[in-house]
């Protein structure tokens, strides 16, 4: 007979993202939202008949004193939570005498390592071995979980074992990317690349208007990889007026050439897209695998402004083909074009990835602090720049972009509600990145006592950059 099990399950948040200023800037960044794969699989356990409770510690009221009270607690992990998931872990298991399972990418790309501070660490996508898990009939150190190979059979997030806040339905159409950029993880960690089927999808989303959310964000890697399919989608969800304030999505370039995707995207108010520019050498592409052409970043800005559909632009600084004149570039291309909002990403060796593996062998990898690892820190050796240089290059982005000056030009396009968020973004970069700075100074010593491997930089680059 099996027993009811109090389970916990968290979303752990590193040390210096639950800071006021961090929280502060997400809330103004966007709604906020649940990661859905504690909600499908704490959903599974509760159906079962297992008392789940899930929690994100960024959300706030996460008190891990709760932990106390329950029989096993779960942690969803990624590069950067996994210090915090690893003190949480040892609290649990070594002081309150509680089993402690992990799964989620990190400890999926490193499943030993997530072992120390765990009883088992499940690998992959855990639907389908996570009651068998809880309930000991399997009892495997390591479980490797088989990718699910029919997505429409998974049971939709179930919202009412979320403890925490949270005003946005997130969902997936789909489960991994067709594409596989070298420094991705979640293209690594979802194969193969699944779709599920449009009936699916939008039962999905009538459950979601059902229970009133504002927001809705699609977080599949790419949604519009298969433009026809999210052609259906869109028609369908405009035609049953399955429409929510905004929808936020992630897309590829190539949309500007699709007049028709563009205005479904539009009328169903898909209006917050962001795409991955990286960078506009195309040799930069080549490099990372990310198959695109330069030329369609081009096309993009105007097109998404005659639409007034927002654009969240990624770019991606440190890639071994791109200079400080490339990220110049890149930066005042995104303002020319009234982007929205500017992500700027430094390059990030997530273990498992090909990069990761590439840095390692030419060991360029300095820091292994995985709390770094969030695309925000430097934590290893550039080829153009000094590790110091490059995180300026990341400071300098955000502050050139998030400047008061285009903020007449969002007013005009996007509208009041824009333009605040803009400005929140824009005094709250100005407030905090003096104390990042100073954070990241004391808590590493990057700048201090790692030397640069040497590393023969073209002349070309060397010429473009007056090395
Ligand atoms: C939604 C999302 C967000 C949202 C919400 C996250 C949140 N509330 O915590 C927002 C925008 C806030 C966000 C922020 C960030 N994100 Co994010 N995000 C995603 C995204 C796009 C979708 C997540 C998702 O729903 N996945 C689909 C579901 C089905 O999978 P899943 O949740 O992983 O669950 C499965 C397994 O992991 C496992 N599982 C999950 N939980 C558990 C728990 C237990 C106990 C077990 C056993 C198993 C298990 O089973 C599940 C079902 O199959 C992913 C990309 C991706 N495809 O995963 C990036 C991703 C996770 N994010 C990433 C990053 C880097 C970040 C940021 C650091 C970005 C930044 N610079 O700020 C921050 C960190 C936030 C934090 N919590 O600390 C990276 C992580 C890379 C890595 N290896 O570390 C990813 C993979 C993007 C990428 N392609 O690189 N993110």
């Amino acid at each position: 007979m099996v027993i009811n099990v109090k389970i916990i399950l968290v979303v752990p948040t590193a040390e210096y993202r639950r800071n006021f200023f961090y929280r502060l800037a997400s809330y103004i960044y966007g709604p906020s939202s649940a990661i859905t794969g504690p909600l499908i699989i704490g959903g599974i356990l509760k159906r079962a008949g297992h008392n789940v409770e899930v929690y994100q510690e960024f959300d706030g009221y996460f008190n891990p004193r709760c932990m106390k009270y329950c029989d096993l607690v779960g942690f969803y992990t990624i590069t950067s939570n996994i210090n915090r998931a690893y003190e949480l872990a040892d609290l649990a298991r070594n002081i309150m005498g509680k089993r402690v399972i992990m799964g989620g990418l990190h400890a999926s790309s490193l499943p030993e390592e997530a072992l120390l501070h765990a009883d088992q660490v499940i690998v992959g996508e855990a639907e389908q071995v996570i009651l068998d898990v809880v309930e000991k009939k399997l009892t495997d150190d390591i479980i490797y979980a088989p990718p699910i190979k029919n997505i429409d059979v998974l049971p939709f997030p179930d919202y009412s074992i979320l403890k925490t806040p949270c005003n946005a339905a997130n969902i997936l159409t789909t489960r991994g990317c067709p594409y596989s950029c070298s420094f991705c993880s979640s293209s690594k960690m979802f194969i193969p690349y699944r779709e599920r089927s449009i009936e699916n999808v939008i039962e999905e989303i009538r459950m979601y208007k059902k229970m009133r959310f504002k927001y809705l964000n699609f977080q599949d890697d790419n949604l519009t990889a298969n433009k026809e399919r999210i052609k259906k989608l869109l028609k369908k969800m405009i035609s049953e007026n399955l429409i929510f304030k905004e929808t936020f999505f992630f897309g590829r370039a190539d949309i500007a050439f699709d007049n028709e995707l563009l205005e479904l995207l539009r009328d169903a108010r898909a209006r917050r897209v962001l795409v991955g520019f990286e960078s506009l050498n195309q040799s930069s592409h080549d490099l990372i695998n990310k198959k695109m052409n330069v030329e369609d970043i081009y096309s993009l800005g105007d097109k998404l402004t005659a639409y007034k559909i927002k654009l969240i632009a990624s770019i991606v600084l440190g890639m071994d083909t791109d200079g400080s004149e490339d990220i110049k570039k890149i930066v005042d291309h995104c303002i020319n074009i009234n982007a929205y909002q500017l992500q700027p990403a430094i390059l990030t060796p997530f273990p498992g990835t090909e990069i990761y593996k590439q840095l390692s062998k030419e060991n360029r990898i300095f820091e292994k602090d995985w709390q770094f690892y969030d695309m925000m820190n430097v934590v290893f050796h550039p080829k153009y720049f000094t590790s110091a240089e490059l995180q300026l290059e990341f400071f300098n982005a955000l502050k050139k972009f998030y400047s008061i000056k285009p903020l007449y030009k969002i007013l005009k396009i996007y509208g009041s509600e824009a333009l605040l968020r803009r400005l929140g973004i824009c005094i709250i970069i100005l407030l905090s990145l003096p104390h990042y700075r100073i954070t990241r100074k004391v808590m590493t010593s990057v700048y201090a006592t790692h030397s640069i491997p040497s590393i023969n930089i073209p002349s070309e680059v060397k010429q473009r950059d007056g090395a």
